[in-house]
C-alpha cells in the first residue's frame, strides 16, 4: 500500500457536496455551491472518499507506463503549411487557417492503413498498460461518430469509428483504453474565446458558452457510455472562460457516469503551468500532469504522470527528426518510476493511420528491455535512497520482503558494483535481470552487506541493467545525515545540528574540510559555528563503516555592513522617472537626467505608471538590529535592489510578474537604499518585502524609509 497520500479525494468529497452527487446539466444549473470548504467534511467522509480514490487508482499506480496518441486532421498537413514546416496539432492556430479552409481537411480524412490491433499490440509489447487517444483535440474534430456534431469521422470519406476500433483492440490486448478530450474547441460556434487572429472575421454573435458546456457534457457522456474509457484525460482548460465551477460540474459528471473512471487534474483550473501540479486546496482531479518534464524529486504521496513526446511534436510532423533515443526514453521511464510517477509517452500517427517507423523502432526497443525488466517498473514505488549517481532505484513490496531494483546506467567496468547501503538482511541471491545465473556473486559481510557485488564486466542489456536484491521486511536505507541549520549564511554565531537519517548508525563529522572517519567526532549536541566552516558528515554503521551519502556543506559567516553616514531627514524615498525603451537596467543611470523627481512614502507603483518607463527609488533604510536580512523582489519587467552599493537582488531583464530573493548582513542603523525598476510594455508590477532571519516577509514600513 503506497505511503499515505495527501488526500486528493478532498476534492472528490467537495464535488459530491457541491453537486449532491448527481450533476445537473449546465443548462439548468442555476447555481453550483461554491467550492465547499473541504473542512466541512467529516473525517469519515474524507476517509471514504480517499478509499474510493485509492481503489480507482490501484491499476494506474501499478501501470507506471502508458501510450499517448495525438491523432486527427492535423496529421494530413503533417506540420507543413504555406511553406512553413514547424506546425503540429496546433496548426489551425499557428498557421492561422480560417475555419472554412481547415474544414476542407475533413473530406481528406481517409486513414486507409489504420490498424487498431497493430497499435494496441505495440503498446502491450512495450509494457504500456494503458493508451490515451485524442477523441477530440483543440480543433474540435471527433475521432468517433458523435451524436452532437457532424465535425467528426462520420462526416468524412472514411467513416470508421477510430475510438471504437481502438477501444476494442486495447481490450483484446490487455491495454486499458483511455480518452483525451479537449475542453478548448476552436470549431464549435459557442466556444469562446475565438483565436485572437480570427476575432475580426469570425463573429461571436450568438455564442453561448453555457450551451457549449452542455455540448461538452453531452460528448463526454456519449464517450463514457459508449467506450467506457478507464481515464478521461482533459486538456485545454486554461482559457478565461473555463472556471473552477465548470470544472466542478464536469468532474461531478464524470464521477456520476463512471465512479471507477480516473480523471486528470486538467478538468479544473488550478494547474500550475507546464509543471502540471495542482496543489490548491479543493483542486479537482485524480492525478497531476507535468508535461515535457520530470519533476526533480517527484512528490511523495501524490499521483502524477509526466506526458512527453518522442520527438518535438505531439501531432505528426514529417519534418521533425529530433527523435529521442531509445536509451533516453527508457531512462525517462526509469527516472519517473523511481520518483513514484507514471510515464505517458506520445506517438503522433501519420495521416494514413500508421505509426512513424522511428516511433515503431523505439517502441520495439523498449519492448525488448521491458520483456526482461518489466518487473522493475510495473507495480513498483519510489526509491528510498538518496539520489544515486550511477542510476536509479525502484522498490516493490512483496509480503514480508521487499525487492530493491537498482537500475544501473553507468555500469562498473571493473566488475565491482557497490550497493547503496541498507540495514536489511538479504534474502537469497541478488539477480542480474537478463544475466546468466548465477552470474552475480555476492560478498556477504556482517549483518550489513559489505556492499560490493561482483558483476560481469560487460552487462547483458543495452540502455540500462537491473540488479534485483530481495531483503527482509521494509527497506531500511542508510541516507545522508540530516542537517538542522538556520541557513547557509550567518552573522555572529550559528548552531548546527546533525541527525542520523535511517537505521541506527553514528553520525561523525569534521569541520576542517577533511573526510570524516570512524575516529571523527560523533554528532550529538549542537555544533557552534563562529566562522565560515565547511562541514562534512557521514553515517557510520557498526561504528566503523561509512554508509549512505555524505554531507558536504559550507556555512558562511557574513560581516554586517556598517550604517551609512548619509544624512536623511525627510520621510519616504526620492523617486526619479526616466523615459526609454529599456530591456535591462542601464549601467549609466547616474549620468542620465531624470524627466521628473517625486517622493513616495512606501514602495508602490503610481497608478497608470505606463510603458517605456524606469523609476529609481533612492534614500536610506533604517535597520533595527544587526543581522541577516532577506529581501523578496517581485517585478514586471526588470528590477535591481542595491543596499550600500551592494547588489542584493538582481531581477533585471524582460519578464512577467515573478519574484527573486536575496540576502545581506546589516548592522543596526541607516543603509543607503537604491531600487531600480522598469517596464517596457504590457503589465507593470513592483513589490518588495523583507524580513529578518526567522520572521515572515512583510512590506517595508514607511517609518523605515527616509531621504
Ligand atoms: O495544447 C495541448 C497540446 O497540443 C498537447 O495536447 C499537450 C499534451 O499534454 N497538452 C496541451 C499543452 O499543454
Amino acid at each position: 500500500m503506497p505511503a499515505a497520500r495527501r488526500s486528493r479525494s478532498l476534492a472528490f468529497a467537495a464535488s459530491l457536496a457541491a453537486c449532491g452527487g448527481a450533476p445537473s446539466t449546465p443548462a439548468d444549473t442555476t447555481s453550483v455551491a461554491s467550492t465547499t470548504s473541504v473542512t466541512a467534511f467529516t473525517p469519515e467522509e474524507v476517509a471514504a472518499a480517499q478509499k474510493e480514490q485509492d481503489q480507482r487508482m490501484a491499476w494506474w499506480r501499478e501501470a507506471r507506463f502508458g501510450m499517448f496518441v495525438h491523432w486527427g486532421l492535423y496529421a494530413i498537413p503533417a506540420g507543413a503549411w504555406n511553406g512553413a514546416t514547424h506546425h503540429g496539432e496546433w496548426i489551425r492556430d499557428t498557421a492561422r487557417i480560417p475555419l472554412q479552409e481547415y474544414d476542407q481537411l475533413q473530406a481528406q480524412w481517409n486513414p486507409t492503413a489504420f490498424d487498431a490491433d497493430a497499435w494496441a499490440q505495440l503498446a502491450a509489447a512495450a509494457g504500456m498498460k494503458y493508451l490515451v487517444l485524442t477523441s477530440k483535440h483543440h480543433d474540435g474534430f471527433c475521432l468517433y461518430p458523435s451524436g452532437f456534431t457532424d465535425w467528426d469521422v462520420a462526416g468524412s470519406k472514411n467513416g470508421r469509428d477510430i475510438v471504437g476500433e481502438l477501444a476494442r483492440a486495447c481490450a483484446k490486448h490487455g491495454v486499458k483504453f483511455c480518452t483525451y478530450h479537449s475542453i478548448m474547441d476552436w470549431h464549435h460556434p459557442d466556444y469562446l474565446p475565438r483565436r485572437p487572429w480570427e476575432a475580426a472575421t469570425r463573429s461571436t454573435d450568438g455564442a453561448d458558452f453555457r450551451r457549449f458546456e452542455s455540448y461538452l457534457h453531452a460528448q463526454v457522456t456519449e464517450i463514457v457510455q459508449r467506450y467506457r474509457p478507464a481515464v478521461m484525460w482533459f486538456d485545454g482548460e486554461w482559457e478565461s472562460t473555463w472556471t473552477h465551477q465548470h470544472g466542478l460540474r464536469l468532474w461531478s459528471l464524470c464521477r456520476a457516469l463512471a465512479p471507477e473512471m480516473i480523471v486528470n487534474n486538467r478538468v479544473d483550473v488550478h494547474r500550475a503551468g507546464m509543471n502540471g501540479f495542482s496543489m490548491a486546496e479543493g483542486a479537482l482531479g485524480d492525478f497531476h500532469t507535468p508535461e515535457q518534464e520530470i519533476p526533480a524529486n517527484g512528490l511523495p504521496g501524490q499521483d502524477w504522470e509526466s506526458c512527453m513526446t518522442m520527438n518535438g511534436h505531439w501531432g505528426w510532423n514529417a519534418a521533425d527528426g529530433t527523435w529521442k533515443t531509445t536509451t533516453a526514453l527508457l531512462h525517462n521511464l526509469i527516472d519517473i518510476a523511481s520518483k513514484g510517477g507514471n510515464y505517458l509517452l506520445n506517438v503522433g500517427p501519420r495521416a494514413d493511420g500508421t505509426f512513424p517507423p522511428e516511433a515503431v523502432e523505439r517502441l520495439q526497443g523498449i519492448a525488448a528491455w521491458m520483456k526482461v525488466c518489466g518487473e522493475a517498473i510495473h507495480g513498483t514505488t519510489a526509491s528510498v535512497f538518496d539520489p544515486l549517481p550511477w542510476g536509479r532505484c525502484t522498490v516493490k513490496a512483496n509480503g514480508d520482503t521487499t525487492t530493491l531494483y537498482f537500475h544501473v546506467f553507468d555500469w562498473p567496468r571493473d566488475g565491482q558494483f557497490v550497493l547503496p547501503a541498507f540495514a536489511n538482511e538479504i534474502v537469497g541471491n541478488p539477480r542480474l535481470l537478463g544475466g546468466a545465473e548465477p552470474g552475480l556473486l555476492f560478498a556477504l559481510g556482517d549483518a550489513i552487506p559489505t556492499g560490493t557485488v561482483n558483476v560481469p564486466a560487460t552487462p547483458p542489456l543495452p540502455h540500462a541493467n537491473v540488479i534485483a536484491v530481495r531483503v527482509k521486511g521494509s527497506p531500511q536505507p542508510f541516507r545522508a545525515p540530516l542537517v538542522v541549520a538556520d541557513g547557509d549564511t550567518f552573522v555572529g554565531a550559528m548552531a548546527v545540528r546533525l541527525r542520523a537519517n535511517g537505521p541506527d548508525g553514528e553520525v561523525r563529522y569534521t569541520l576542517d574540510g577533511s573526510e570524516p572517519g570512524a575516529a571523527s567526532p560523533r554528532a550529538g549536541d549542537a555544533i557552534p559555528l563562529t566562522a565560515t566552516t565547511r562541514l562534512r558528515a557521514q553515517t557510520f554503521a557498526g561504528g566503523t563503516r561509512p554508509v549512505g551519502a555524505a554531507i558536504d556543506r559550507t556555512f558562511t559567516k557574513l560581516e554586517p555592513l556598517p550604517p551609512t553616514k548619509q544624512r536623511a531627514t525627510q520621510p519616504g524615498l526620492r523617486v526619479e522617472r526616466f523615459a526609454g525603451d529599456f530591456s535591462k537596467v542601464p549601467d549609466d543611470l547616474d549620468a542620465r537626467q531624470a524627466e521628473a523627481t517625486t517622493t513616495t512614502p512606501t514602495i508602490a507603483l503610481p497608478a497608470n505608471v505606463g510603458e517605456r518607463v524606469l523609476l529609481r527609488h533612492r534614500g536610506v533604510l533604517a535597520v533595527p538590529k544587526d543581522g541577516l536580512y532577506h529581501f523578496v523582489l517581485t517585478s514586471d519587467d526588470g528590477s535591481v535592489l542595491r543596499l550600500d552599493g551592494q547588489t542584493v537582488v538582481d531581477h533585471d531583464g524582460l519578464h512577467g510578474p515573478t519574484e527573486k530573493r536575496g540576502t545581506i548582513a546589516l548592522m543596526a542603523g541607516d543603509h543607503t537604499f537604491d531600487l531600480v525598476w522598469f517596464n517596457r510594455t504590457g503589465g507593470a508590477t513592483l513589490a518588495l518585502q523583507w524580513h529578518a532571519h526567522g520572521a515572515k516577509p512583510a512590506a517595508i514600513d514607511a517609518a523605515a524609509l527616509r531621504h
